[in-house]
């Protein structure tokens, strides 16, 4: 069938709305009809040309929300006229890392999904005959998109697709680093560096768990007014304290019970350690720092107890916790809404890139 696309053909290039050819379902394949998808910074980290494992002409996107179509021979757990979101952490409950119990990194069809393709090893998007790349194993920025029946997340129904797309990745990562990677308790403090579309989720995470005291860490003070909305109980602007650590320490007696880097920033990654109290505080790293970039500390903030750990999706199994999330903004236990700033066609899905670079929106979402 014919689709409507937004093709990213070369790093560094806007992206270019073009039909696409789109085969239907394989075995154990899915048909989506996209609803909405949001635009996120790595959508425009691979479009820089900057994501090592970035691959070209692909359709990118990765946080969207939609209805399956059809579905290929085998598929068992889905049907036609199912809403899902799609993941780009599957979930297969079969392989070695699923049934670990122990992460959320599914590796069932890691290899395939690296290479642009699906889990047979051919892409389903081609124009002219020439094939055109998944990206994540989504490929969101479509109007239709194939993908594996492990990669969708059925969700109710009655949940708006323009604004549920965000849990497919931001609000996600963000609420799960808190409650699945660092099982933040009540009475809890927190350091948030990076009050962006990851940090302000794990700011209303944090909240939702009963954290006493939320600090935000941000070079851009707009962003206090968002970030105070959705919990923040005190700010650390970078330019105007003399040492970060030092700053949140005074406020916490001594450090945090848990921070979560949010930028993807190697000095930040650092300071969110070392801001954390000695003998047990927990940072958990979120940002994606560029490649070949190196984090560093003392080890002995190690051995007197400080944790550095890293999170990937929130630490979500996708399948399992997205229609929990799902049910968590419908029940007004959290907010989406007041995150999504702007929205667009498909047509002006370069402005909304545009917004994002000027950090002027914290969420953008497309409508098909
Ligand atoms: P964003 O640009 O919306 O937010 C980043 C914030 O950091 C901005 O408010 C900016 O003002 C602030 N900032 C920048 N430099 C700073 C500094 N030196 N000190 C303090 N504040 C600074 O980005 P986002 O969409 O929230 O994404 C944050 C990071 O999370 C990115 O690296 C992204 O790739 C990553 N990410 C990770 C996962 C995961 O699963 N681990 C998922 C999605 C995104
Ligand atoms: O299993 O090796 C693997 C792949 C894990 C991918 C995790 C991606 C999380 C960070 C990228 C940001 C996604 C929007
Ligand atoms: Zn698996």
């Amino acid at each position: 069938m014919d689709v409507k696309a937004a093709v990213a053909f070369k790093a560094g290039q806007p992206l270019s709305i073009e039909t696409v050819q789109l085969e239907g379902p394989k075995a154990g394949e899915v048909l989506v009809e996209m609803k909405a998808t949001g635009i996120c910074h790595t959508d425009a980290f691979t479009l820089s040309g900057d994501d090592p494992e970035g691959i070209f002409p692909a359709i990118l996107g990765h946080e969207g929300a939609g209805v399956v179509v059809d579905i290929g021979p085998g598929v068992t757990s889905v049907q036609k006229g199912d809403h899902v979101i799609p993941l780009y952490t599957p979930e297969c409950r079969q392989c070695k890392y699923c049934l670990s119990g122990k992460t959320n990194l599914c590796q069932a069809i890691r290899a395939t999904q690296g290479r642009g393709v699906m889990p047979d090893g051919t892409s389903r998007f081609s124009i002219d005959g020439e094939p055109i790349y998944h990206y994540m194993g989504t490929s969101t920025f479509a109007n239709y998109s194939v993908m594996p029946e492990i990669s969708v997340a059925k969700i109710r129904k009655d949940a708006p697709f323009d604004k549920v797309c965000y849990i497919g990745c931001g609000v996600t990562t963000g609420v799960g680093a808190v409650i699945n990677t660092a099982k933040v308790t009540p009475g809890s403090t927190v350091a948030v560096f990076g009050l962006g579309g990851i940090g302000l989720n794990v700011i209303q995470g944090a909240r939702m768990v009963g954290a006493d005291i939320i600090i935000g860490v941000d070079i851009n003070p707009s962003k206090i007014p968002l970030a105070t909305q959705f919990g923040m109980t005190h700010f650390v602007n970078p330019k105007e304290v003399s040492n970060v650590v030092e700053a949140i320490a005074d406020i916490t007696d001594g450090g945090v019970d848990y921070s979560f880097e949010c930028i993807g920033n190697t000095t930040t990654m650092r300071q969110s350690l070392e801001c954390c109290h000695k003998g047990w505080g927990e940072s958990v790293i979120i940002g994606v720092a560029g490649a070949g970039q190196e984090i560093c500390t003392r080890p002995f903030q190690l051995v007197t107890g400080r944790v550095w750990k890293g999170s990937a999706f929130g630490g979500a199994r996708g399948r399992t916790d997205v229609p929990k999330i799902v049910d968590w903004y419908m029940n007004g236990k959290i907010d989406i809404d007041s995150l999504i700033t702007h929205k667009m066609p498909l047509e002006d899905i370069n402005k909304g890139f545009d917004l994002m670079h000027r950090g002027e929106s914290i969420r953008t979402v497309v409508e098909f």
